[in-house]
C-alpha cells in the first residue's frame, strides 16, 4: 500500500515540522522491505521458524556454536544481498538538513547504506565478529552455509569467533546505550519505526524521551507494546511511510 504526502497524519507531519531535534529508534520492521525478516512476525518472523533459546543466547553458543555460527553467516551472506530501502534513505535525506540521530535495535547496516551518518547500534552489527574469550575484533568474511553447521573460525588465543550482536542476557554496549539515553532525553520528537517494543532495555527508550517532553509518535503496520504510550500513531508500513512524510 502507497502512502502519499496527502495521507499522512496532520498531526504527524506538524510535529516533524517543528522539531529541532529528531531521534529515529527502529526495529526489524524498518528493514522488512529490504528483505530481511522480523523477529516475531507471524509466519515471515525469523523466530516462527528457529527457536530463539537455541540460537540468540549466550548458552546457545555454549551448547552448540557451529549451529549458531551457521545461522549467524547465513544472515550475514542475507545481508550483503538487500538494499536500503526508501524509508532508509528519508531518514537519512532529512539528516542532511536537520539533526536527526537514528538509534537501532537492527544489527544489519542499511542505515549506514542509506545514508545515515549518526547512527547508534543497540544490539550490536552483523558485519562485525569478535573473540569470545579474549574479546578482540577478528574480522571474517561471510560465507553461506551449505549446512546447518559450521564450525566457528579460532582466533589465536584458542577462543571461538563469534557474532558481534547482542544476545539476550547480554548487556547492551554501555556507550552505545548511554548516547541512546542521551539522544531520547534531548530530542523533541521520536519516531519508533517497525519494532514490537519487547525488548528491554531498548524498549524503554521511548518513555525516556516522553519524561523528557518529546512527542513520542508510532509508524508501523500493526499495534504494538508502544502503541498505548504514543502520542502520535500512524499504522503504515516503513518504505512508503518515512518518504511521504520526511521527504
Ligand atoms: C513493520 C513492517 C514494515 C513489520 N514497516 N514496521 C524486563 C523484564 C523481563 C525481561 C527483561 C527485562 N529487561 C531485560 C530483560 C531480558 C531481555 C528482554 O528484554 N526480554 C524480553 C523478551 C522480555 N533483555 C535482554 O536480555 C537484553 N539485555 C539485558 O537486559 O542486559 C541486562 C541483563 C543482563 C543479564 C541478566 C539480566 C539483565 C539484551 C537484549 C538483546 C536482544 N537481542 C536480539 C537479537 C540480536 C541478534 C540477532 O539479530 O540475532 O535483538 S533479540 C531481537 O529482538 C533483536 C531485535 O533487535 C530485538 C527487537 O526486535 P524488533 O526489532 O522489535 O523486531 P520484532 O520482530 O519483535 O518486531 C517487528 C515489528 O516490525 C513489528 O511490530 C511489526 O509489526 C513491524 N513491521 N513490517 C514498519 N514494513
Amino acid at each position: 500500500a502507497g502512502a502519499d504526502i496527502s495521507s499522512v497524519p496532520a498531526d504527524l507531519l506538524a510535529a516533524v515540522r517543528a522539531a529541532e531535534r529528531i531521534v529515529v529508534f527502529t526495529g526489524a520492521g524498518m528493514s522488512a522491505e529490504s528483505g530481511l525478516p522480523t523477529f516475531r512476525d507471524e509466519e515471515t518472523g525469523l523466530w516462527s521458524r528457529y527457536d530463539v533459546s537455541r540460537l540468540a543466547t549466550p548458552e546457545a553458543w555454549d551448547a552448540d556454536p557451529a549451529l549458531v555460527w551457521a545461522w549467524y553467516q547465513r544472515r550475514r551472506f542475507q545481508l550483503a544481498a538487500v538494499e536500503p530501502n526508501p524509508g532508509h534513505r528519508a531518514i537519512a535525506a532529512l539528516g542532511r538538513h536537520r539533526r536527526v540521530d537514528v538509534v537501532t535495535q537492527n544489527v544489519d547496516d542499511l542505515h549506514e547504506r542509506g545514508g545515515s551518518e549518526r547512527v547508534v547500534h543497540l544490539h550490536g552489527r552483523l558485519a562485525e565478529t569478535f573473540c569470545d574469550t579474549c574479546r578482540l575484533p577478528y574480522p571474517v568474511p561471510a560465507v553461506d552455509p551449505q549446512t546447518e553447521h559450521l564450525e566457528p573460525e579460532r582466533c589465536v588465543c584458542g577462543g571461538r569467533i563469534r557474532p558481534g550482536v547482542v544476545w539476550f542476557g547480554e548487556h547492551l554496549p554501555a556507550d552505545e546505550f548511554a548516547r541512546a539515553v542521551d539522544h531520547a532525553e534531548n530530542c523533541d520528537l521520536m519516531l519508533v519505526v517497525g519494532t514490537s517494543g519487547i525488548v528491554y532495555p531498548a524498549a524503554g527508550l521511548p518513555q525516556v524521551a516522553r519524561e523528557h517532553g518529546a512527542t513520542v509518535a508510532e509508524i508501523n503496520p500493526n499495534r504494538t507494546d508502544l502503541s498505548e504510550a504514543a502520542d502520535l500513531v500512524w499504522r503504515a508500513p516503513a518504505s512508503t511511510a518515512l518518504p511521504a512524510l520526511l521527504e
